[in-house]
């Protein structure tokens, strides 16, 4: 079976058990099964290092010669990190106006948010690591991603003195996103205690909100794809957007079902370039630069479940925590794997930035597959809107085949 069908059942089952033993005075039971939650979360925080840092590092190394490179890798980085930003900020947004966290008391785990946040300065001169084996044992996440980006650039910088370390690095990747499979294969069982846990301790007038957290998410993803997506084909590239939408719907179904950008590629590739004109010397840099860095979707989606869990936990966010959130999802987005599940993983990097409580995570990780489904889809759609903007700002875009948005189809 495969493994949402068998997260999805692990939630349900442990919802009803937990409700009932909640209703039935058994709370203390279902607290008993907790532990085995908290060994699911425990691998979920195991990867968070090891991954940010491997997948970022063959990330930025893939940007090939740079002095070639420099002008569209510029615009395709700069696009790719700012709709990130729009993205995270529009979950965010979404999150503080319809509040999908208040009313929904979690109140056990207060917190560090009491304490002033450090300045904007100090967040900025404080992402600088000093020492960079101290952030790794300290879990810095912040420190890791530009420690992981500057890294990456000098493999690219180092030429051929560093094929070395690009080949360790590259088959590093494959080695954590096998070992991040492993830990999310688990997930049905963390999730099953956590659930049982949570539904048995809060019962149902904790879970009854998830419906309006899943309700963001994909609210959120439809006003990013049309607004920001729709706006960037019609002013960046001077294109009608329904072409766009047209083109890419087959890469953005593959990737709603398949909650894989990395899987999704190849249907991608063919989508931009046989849909919607994107040549080859474009498509192969931008989009599995995008499949590797560009998670609009993921940032969203973690804008909306940090507010949650901070509504859910009565922990009051200031303004310092806001954005150490905007630029912990938007550079974490960044070292997301385009494998299932794997923003649920960085979700819990995002919670830490800002001392957040990882036990909220459970309740997500009930229906995470519920909202993967919906930010892989926009995280596929982001790389193809890029792809597009690029393709035309270079003159390289086929307009003939982009008019005719020619839809792929089985025998293509
Ligand atoms: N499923 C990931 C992807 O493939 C996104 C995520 O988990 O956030 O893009």
């Amino acid at each position: 079976m495969q493994l949402w069908k068998q997260i999805f059942i692990a939630l349900v089952a442990g919802l009803v058990i937990g409700v009932l033993l909640n209703q039935t005075g058994n709370a203390d039971m279902a607290k008993s099964v907790k532990p085995l939650g908290d060994l699911f979360i425990r691998g979920i925080k195991m990867l968070i290092v090891p991954l940010i840092f491997v997948s970022l590092v063959t990330g930025v190394a893939s940007l090939q010669n740079l002095s070639t490179m420099g002008r569209l890798s510029l615009k395709t980085v700069v696009l790719y990190l700012g709709t990130t930003a729009v993205a995270i900020s529009i979950g965010l947004a979404l999150a503080l106006v319809f509040e999908p966290g208040v009313g929904v008391d979690l109140g056990s785990a207060k917190a560090v948010a009491a304490k002033e946040a450090p300045s904007l300065v100090n967040i900025l001169i404080g992402i600088v690591p000093t020492n960079p084996i101290e952030a790794f044992a300290t879990g810095n996440v912040l420190q890791i991603i530009v420690f992981a980006i500057l890294f990456g650039l000098s493999i690219t910088l180092a030429g051929d003195a560093a094929k070395p370390v690009r080949v360790f690095f590259e088959s590093a990747a494959e080695v954590i996103y096998k070992l991040t499979s492993v830990v999310i294969s688990f997930a049905p069982y963390g999730v099953f205690a956590l659930m049982i846990w949570v539904a048995g301790t809060y019962g149902m007038d904790v879970l009854a909100p998830l419906a309006k957290v899943i309700a963001m998410v994909y609210l959120g993803c439809l006003v990013h794809a049309v607004v920001v997506y729709g706006g960037m084909i019609r002013v960046l590239a001077r294109l009608n957007p329904v072409r766009y939408f047209q083109g890419c719907i087959e890469p953005v179904m593959v990737a709603f079902t398949s909650t894989s950008s990395s899987g999704t590629l190849p249907v991608t590739m063919m989508a931009a370039e046989r849909n919607l004109g994107v040549p080859r010397s474009v498509s192969s840099f931008v989009l599995p630069l995008g499949a590797t860095i560009n998670m609009d979707g993921t940032a969203l989606y973690q804008g909306v479940c940090a507010v949650f869990i901070a509504q859910a936990y009565g922990v009051d966010l200031n303004s310092g925590q806001y954005l150490t959130i905007v630029l912990t999802a938007t550079l974490a987005s960044i070292g997301t794997a385009g494998v299932p599940g794997a923003g649920l993983i960085m979700l819990s990097l995002v919670l830490a930035s800002v001392g957040l409580p990882l036990e909220g995570i459970a309740i997500i990780a009930g229906i995470d597959r519920i909202l993967d489904m919906a930010r892989t889809a926009l995280n596929v759609a982001g790389d193809t809107a890029v792809s597009v903007t690029v393709a035309r700002s270079e003159g390289q875009l086929d307009q003939a085949v982009y008019d005719t948005a020619h839809v792929l189809r089985a025998d293509d």
